[in-house]
This record gives structure tokens, sequence and C-alpha cells, in this order.
């Protein structure tokens, strides 16, 4: 008995600390590896968010019948979308895989999650302060139609998380464990074109960051 009331009251010590520390949920070596594992299965419902969400044409700038993709304030439904300045017709993106949006970027389980699409000659258009940004010209309009790009990066890099991630239109997805440029928290964001080896979007994906960024193993 004695050995059960120890050990619960171990249990309870811990859940106490957690509610201090704001949650358990992100750190320790072993959370490091589930926070990864948690954080490639959220770019997985993006990239399936983001289809559903061209192919039902809640933006079209330009009118082409041709839906855009999204950023993530738009696809979560809670920011006002590009072009026609409504509120998505339904949710893209479930609670279940993400925590909390700030500015544009998503927060799960130790990582952030940010979307970049075309804004021409390479730039990248992003939603910023709460914001997302008015139209571009046709061309990148174009450009929004065929590509994007989602990072996923930790929230305190060796503590929440030891690799970035990221997913493009088409499969499959791609790491890099930061050996030559770390990325952490709102102060180190991946730029637009961190994961291709040339201009971003129209060029392989590898890295032009310093880092290597390669398919994962897992
Ligand atoms: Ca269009």
């Amino acid at each position: 008995m004695t050995w059960f009331r120890t050990w619960n009251g171990a249990v309870v010590l811990l859940l106490i600390g957690c509610v201090v520390s704001g949650g358990c949920g992100d750190w320790g070596s072993g959370n490091r590896s589930a926070n990864e594992s948690a954080a490639i299965t959220t770019l997985h419902y993006i990239t399936v968010a983001q289809e559903e969400f061209r192919a039902a044409g809640e933006v079209d700038q330009d009118g082409d019948g041709k839906g855009e993709y999204g950023l993530l304030g738009e696809i979560v439904g809670m920011q006002k979308m590009r072009g026609s300045g409504d509120l998505a017709k339904r949710v893209y993106l479930s609670e279940k895989w993400w925590d909390e949006l700030e500015g544009g970027t998503v927060r799960s389980k130790g990582y952030l999650f940010k979307v970049y699409l075309p804004a021409g000659e390479g730039e990248g258009l992003e939603e910023e302060e709460g914001k997302v940004p008015a139209g571009v010209g046709s061309e990148a309009v174009d450009l929004q139609e065929a590509y994007y790009v989602c990072y996923a990066w930790p929230e305190r890099l060796g503590e929440t998380g030891t690799r970035a991630f990221a997913a493009i239109e088409v499969a499959p997805f791609w790491a890099t464990k930061m050996e030559g440029r770390g990325y952490e928290g709102f102060e180190w964001v991946p730029d637009t074109g961190a994961m291709y080896k040339g201009e971003a979007f129209v060029s392989e994906p590898g890295g032009s960051d310093g880092n290597t960024w390669s398919v994962p193993t897992y």
C-alpha cells in the first residue's frame, strides 16, 4: 500500500507541475520525439486542408474558376480571405490538429506552423499580425493556384524538438536537423525559400538556408 500511495502521490505532484508550467506535452526527450511525430501529423492534415480549400474555390482572386491555396488563418476559418474579404465557408483544419493561431502562425505541441504563398519573383506572401495581405499581381495569383510551402519548427530548439519540417503541394514531406541554421519560436523563423535549392516554390527542394533538407526516414 505504501508503494501505491507514494507512486500515486508522485503522479499528483507531476500533474500540479504541469499546470504551473503550462503543460507537459512539450518537453523531455521522449516528448521531443512525440512532438516531432505530432508535427508530421499536423503537417499531413494541413496538406489535406490545402487541397480541399483550393478545390472548394474559397479564394479565387482572378475569378478563373481555379481556387488558390490558403494561408493558415483562412484555412482554420478565423481570418477573412484574400479577395472576397469573407470567412471561409467551413473550417478546413480541425482543432484536433492545432492549439492556437497567433499572427498567421499555428501552434501545436511544441511546434509552430506557417504557410507562405507565392507573391511573385520568389517572394512569399504571409499573414502578419493577424491581417491577411491584400491581393497581389495576376501572375502571383496564378502561382498561388499551384504552389505553397508550410514550415514546422520547434518552439524551443532542442527542448520541444530538434528538427524542422516542410510540406509543399506535392508529397513527400521534407525535414532538416538544422545543422547549419536553427529555427526556434518566433525569433528564428524559416524564410520563404529556406527549403528550396533555388527560387522559392519553383525550384527543387534541398535547402538554401545552410541546412540540408531531405526526405525523412522518421
Ligand atoms: Ca483563381
